[in-house]
């Protein structure tokens, strides 16, 4: 089990090589800037941006929540294709996907042992089929990682009137899931429909953790408790600025990002019919990237599978689109494509992640470049090192006019990654100001662009 956040007394080490025979004691991290996150968060923060796919008979019958009441014989896709779903996704950008194995409705999409309510009654390759297991492996084929949304409302299981029999049901449910579908990057467990409804989510959670060391628990604001990651708080896909990592929720302090969900079709997390026009535009995509992942958090689209078993062509097509727009407005920075000199230097993160540049002063820095010859600019991308904790407070972006450094963007927070649009502006020399910082401040990547987009 992951125990995090928690540091031990200095001395009680010192004590342990006199040899004194005691347990060391654990006392919670009380201090935000002291709160450092887990090797798994920070890897999963790397990812930036997921999928979940909604799948099921609510596809086949114009629903978003089910009621439990649909015959299996509904669900009947005659040409599901993982593979297709994933390259659909990863032309977008996505490093992750969930899959919804059992939404409110009960259905279960992998051939439970402990209900006949799923595919192994449907006529879907003749009850033979496991979505689960044909959209792990097309995910992990195709490099992206994976992981499962087991709904803990269950509209359609008689023992869900009973706590304990469903405590023990869901137990079970979620044991074949974590125990038969190889690593799952994370774990969605969330509370909606709930209410009234008590789980024994201390045994639940403890289990998960047994068979799943490295998952990442996702979870709403009822089950923080549990939560590696949290919720936006709306379904968005956008977090308000600042985002900071460290918050408390639960009566102590813990590193807990943020995943920004929303639906590639607005409202819509499952299929509907002539449902087009609800599809996000490429732009108000590429602002929800800017204001997810742009603001330290992570994007997760919801992707909807039509009633053939594909993603229809125009969602496919404008994944395509956000992707490349994306790729077009950050895929080659102004440092690329420039002669400069500074104190930069460093690989981009997927290649070095660790390679740093830290502040000499503890509690400020500045860091800069100079271009060959004067270039016009109008957004900046800069990345905090996190392993040792969020510690910049506040930075401004400065451009060199006339023998003086004006400010053309900053803030509080940057965290995993921040994103700063101003209006064009044309210089020889920028640099990053980290204004306040509690301890030395450590820059892992710093990028200008010009997007021609910011007016
Ligand atoms: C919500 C659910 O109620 C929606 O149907 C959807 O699955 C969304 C991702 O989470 O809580």
């Amino acid at each position: 089990m992951k125990i995090q956040n928690f540091r031990v007394v200095r001395w009680l080490s010192a004590v342990a090589v006199v040899g004194v025979a005691c347990v060391p004691a654990l006392t919670p991290g009380q201090n935000f800037a002291d709160v450092e996150p887990s090797v798994q968060q920070t890897a999963w923060q790397d990812l930036e941006i997921g999928v979940i796919f909604h799948f099921g008979t609510n596809t086949f019958l114009d629903r978003e929540w089910g009621d439990g009441t649909a015959a299996p014989s509904v669900f009947n896709p005659p040409s599901v294709d993982a593979e297709q779903w994933i390259e659909a996704v990863k032309a977008a950008g996505a490093k992750y996907v969930i899959l919804v194995a059992k939404h409110h409705d009960g259905f279960c999409l992998w051939p439970s042992q402990l209900t006949d309510y799923g595919v192994k009654s449907s006529p879907w390759k003749d009850g033979k089929g496991d979505l689960v297991r044909e959209v792990a492996d097309a995910a992990r084929k195709n490099g992206l990682k994976f992981g499962v949304y087991l709904s803990p409302w269950d509209r359609h299981d008689p023992r869900y009137a009973d706590q304990k029999a469903y405590d023990q049901y869901y137990l079970g449910q979620l044991d074949e899931l974590a125990s038969n579908y190889g690593q799952l990057e994370e774990f969605w467990m969330d509370g909606a429909g709930s209410g009234g409804h008590t789980y024994d989510f201390d045994r639940i959670v403890q289990e998960l953790r047994m068979l799943q060391p490295n998952t990442m628990v996702f979870s709403d604001v009822s089950l923080y408790k549990y939560s590696d990651l949290r919720w936006a708080g709306s379904e968005d896909g956008r977090v308000p600025y600042e985002n900071w990592n460290v918050i408390d929720r639960a009566g102590y302090l813990r590193w807990r990002p943020v995943e920004a969900d929303t639906p590639l079709r607005k409202l819509h997390w499952f299929w509907h019919p002539n449902d087009e026009a609800s599809l996000k535009s490429v732009d108000e995509l590429v602002k929800d990237y800017d204001e997810s992942v742009g603001h330290g958090a992570q994007l997760m689209l919801g992707i909807a599978p039509d009633r053939n078993g594909r993603v229809p062509d125009s969602d496919v097509a404008r994944l395509k689109e956000f992707g490349a727009a994306i790729r077009a407005r950050y895929g080659r920075s102004l440092l690329d494509d420039n002669e400069w000199s500074g104190e930069f230097g460093y690989a981009r993160p997927n290649e070095n992640p660790d390679a740093t540049w830290t502040s000499p002063d503890a509690h400020s820095g500045v860091m800069g470049v100079k271009f060959s010859k004067p270039v016009t600019l109008d957004s900046a991308m800069t990345m905090e090192w996190l392993t040792d904790g969020q510690h910049v407070q506040r930075y401004a972006i400065e451009v060199e006019r006339g023998g003086r450094w004006e400010r053309v963007a900053g803030g509080e927070a940057i965290g995993h990654k921040k994103i700063d649009h101003f209006a064009p502006v044309t210089a020889q020399e920028v640099r990053l100001h980290v204004l306040a910082s509690t301890s030395a401040a450590h820059i892992r990547e710093f990028q200008l662009y010009s997007t021609g987009t910011v007016q």
